[in-house]
């Protein structure tokens, strides 16, 4: 029996040393993805991002201990731009603080994001591919939501939480257009904070009302007050995208972002190290250099020369 057998039959170290392979995204990773690829895409996938200090980490702990009274079992996947251990050890204790850390169905595993923009870090796709495979049946992404990440969440979950929170100043600012346009449920954690109102009511009058647009909910993860909500309305969510046929699409982007990220972060490897530029793409970059081809041209090219 291999690592892949032995993880995606639940052994927790295999899970744990899997996870490692896939993130690193050597040959290695790559094969082991070839077989738990095709076993994956039966959980609901739920990303979880929002400002650093939002409750981000009390919220997915929260989140834990209500799927798994409701009989789910969860993985979770943390994304720390500061610090992979601090970050999951931070979260390994609000999890502790539900008593779940000795429970098979639960497994979190956080790691440090090394986005180029401070966004998702490469191996996070894989590694919910992985815990997808292992028949975990919810998969949550923490994420902070600054830079391109708010938007790279999208980039891999079926469902996005957008998390707010009061005393951050103008919310609607803080709240980007872009992470507006993701959003699937916007979550005013800290409700029990003043201010959670006027939040959620600048929230409804920005958003409108009507078709496609987030509910909005408020909570405090802390108390554990409306979290029962938040549960219920990513499961509602994921439920109006099957019975729409709206999961199509989505799973659609996430396929298209998971192949540009592989496929830029690879163009960006052949471009930087010049033992990995083919000759001609070589000759391309000189020639830019002395001025006798435009960049754009150039680009034209590297682009054709791709799609034969
Ligand atoms: N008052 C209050 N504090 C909260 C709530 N949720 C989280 N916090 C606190 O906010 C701080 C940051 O929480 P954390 O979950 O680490 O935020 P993250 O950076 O978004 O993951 C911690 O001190 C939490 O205890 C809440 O609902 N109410
Ligand atoms: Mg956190």
């Amino acid at each position: 029996v291999d690592l892949t057998d032995q993880a995606l039959a639940g052994d927790r170290r295999a899970l744990a040393r899997l996870i490692t392979l896939v993130e690193r995204g050597d040959s290695v990773g790559r094969e082991a993805l070839e077989r738990i690829y095709p076993r994956s895409g039966r959980a609901h996938v739920v990303g979880v991002t929002g400002p650093p200090g939002a409750g981000k980490s009390t919220l997915v702990g929260a989140l834990v201990g209500e799927l798994r009274d409701r009989g789910q079992t969860v993985g979770v996947i943390a994304v720390d731009p500061s610090s992979p251990l601090s970050g999951g050890a931070a979260l390994a204790d609000r999890i502790r603080m539900g008593e779940r850390h000795e429970d098979d169905g639960v497994f979190i595993r956080s790691m440090a994001s090394r986005g180029r923009h401070g966004g998702l870090a490469v191996g996070t796709a894989g590694a919910v591919h992985v815990l997808d495979a292992a028949d975990f049946d919810v998969v949550i992404v923490e994420t902070v939501g600054v830079g391109q990440g708010e938007v790279d969440v999208a980039a891999v979950a079926h469902t996005v939480v957008v998390l707010q929170v009061p005393g951050l100043g103008d919310s609607l600012q803080t709240m980007k257009a872009g992470l507006l346009e993701v959003a699937d449920l916007v979550v005013v954690n800290k409700a029990d904070l003043p201010g959670a109102d006027a939040v959620a009511r600048d929230l409804r009058q920005a958003l409108g009302h009507g078709g496609g647009v987030p509910p909005i909910l408020l909570a405090s993860a802390t108390t554990g007050e409306g979290v029962l909500a938040v549960a219920d309305a990513m499961r509602s969510h994921r439920r109006d995208l099957d019975a729409t046929g709206a999961i199509a699409e989505r799973r659609r982007r996430i396929a298209a972002a998971e192949v540009l990220n592989l496929v830029e972060g690879e163009l960006a490897r052949r471009f930087h190290r010049p033992s990995a530029t083919t000759p001609e793409t070589a000759t391309l970059l000189q020639e830019v250099a002395e001025r006798r081809l435009t960049p754009g041209r150039a680009a034209q090219q590297i682009l054709t020369r791709l799609d034969g």
